[in-house]
């Protein structure tokens, strides 16, 4: 009777731990809620796919594993002390538990592959979009820095636009980086996009994104994300955030005019100060 008990205790135990790795998504959903934030890049809602897909298996594998504990528990409860099983060198169970969770982590790296792929393709705003928009970004303790190519659509040119903290990015286009850290390694991290990339010393890494304008709509048109640095860089890396501007193409244009003649003016008058000293 005290076995069947204790057994029926870790099955319960198991039941708890695994719908509790499961619950507090269906419990948000039916309150009309999300457990992740809004899916605002073009191919998010393939991350989260991908993370529900493996947390089914993880949440399957534990239920499994609570259903063995509970099952060993009232059968060798049953024995008297210093009688144990008998059973040795069972090449089926061997094989079928080398087999089973390497055809799991193998199917599991396959789904990794064919979304990452499928992400990439869909961040580039698929075929149709137009061209897109290039950045230039450079992290540095801590903050972050954004050059923009100006009108004329060439870096290294009197009209390009720089801004600190602050990407201006017009929804429903295509957005190209290309990120470079002045000091330490960086992580560009914006979680409604569902996009993470460090952003390491001596290289370029290039990161492709594109706001989905249907989406962005949805989620009521927020005018600001947060870019957060998502690699431990030094003492200030709790502040280095970044702030992402959706904002429609024609808001954009205007706001590059305006931020490209006001770095003119600036120039000119360093170029006053000089002069005259
Ligand atoms: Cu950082």
């Amino acid at each position: 009777m005290m076995r069947l008990v204790v057994a029926l205790l870790v099955l319960a135990l198991g039941v708890l731990v695994v719908v509790s790795m499961e619950a507090p998504e269906w419990i948000l959903a039916a309150a009309g809620s999300d457990w992740f934030p809004a899916e605002l890049g073009l191919g998010a809602e393939r991350v989260d796919g991908l993370f529900d897909h493996t947390n089914l298996f993880a949440a399957g594998l534990l239920g499994l594993t609570f259903v063995g504990l509970a099952w060993a528990v009232w059968r060798g409860a049953g024995r008297r002390a210093g009688e144990g099983s008998e059973r040795s060198g069972s090449r089926r169970l061997e094989v079928l538990w080398t087999v089973v969770p390497a055809g799991i982590v193998v199917h599991l790296t396959l789904a990794q592959i064919q979304a990452r792929d499928a992400i990439a393709a869909d961040a580039r705003g698929g075929e149709g979009a137009g061209a897109p928009l290039a950045i230039e970004v450079e992290g540095v303790q801590f903050d972050w820095r954004f050059t923009y190519a100006g009108a004329d659509g060439a870096f290294g040119t009197l009209d390009d636009v720089t801004s600190v903290v602050d990407m201006p990015v017009p929804v429903g286009r295509p957005v190209e980086l290309r990120m470079r850290s002045v000091d330490v390694i960086h992580s560009f991290f914006v979680p409604e996009l569902r996009m993470k990339r460090d952003v390491v010393p001596g290289t370029v890494t290039p990161l492709a994104f594109t706001i989905d304008a249907q989406d962005h709509a949805a989620a009521g048109s927020p005018e600001t994300l947060e870019l957060r640095c998502a690699e431990l860089c030094g003492w200030g890396h709790y502040a280095m955030v970044g702030r992402l501007l959706p904002m429609e193409q024609h808001a954009f244009d205007d706001w590059q005019a305006r931020a490209g003649a006001a770095g003119f003016e600036a120039e000119a008058m360093a170029d006053d100060v000089e002069d005259e000293g």
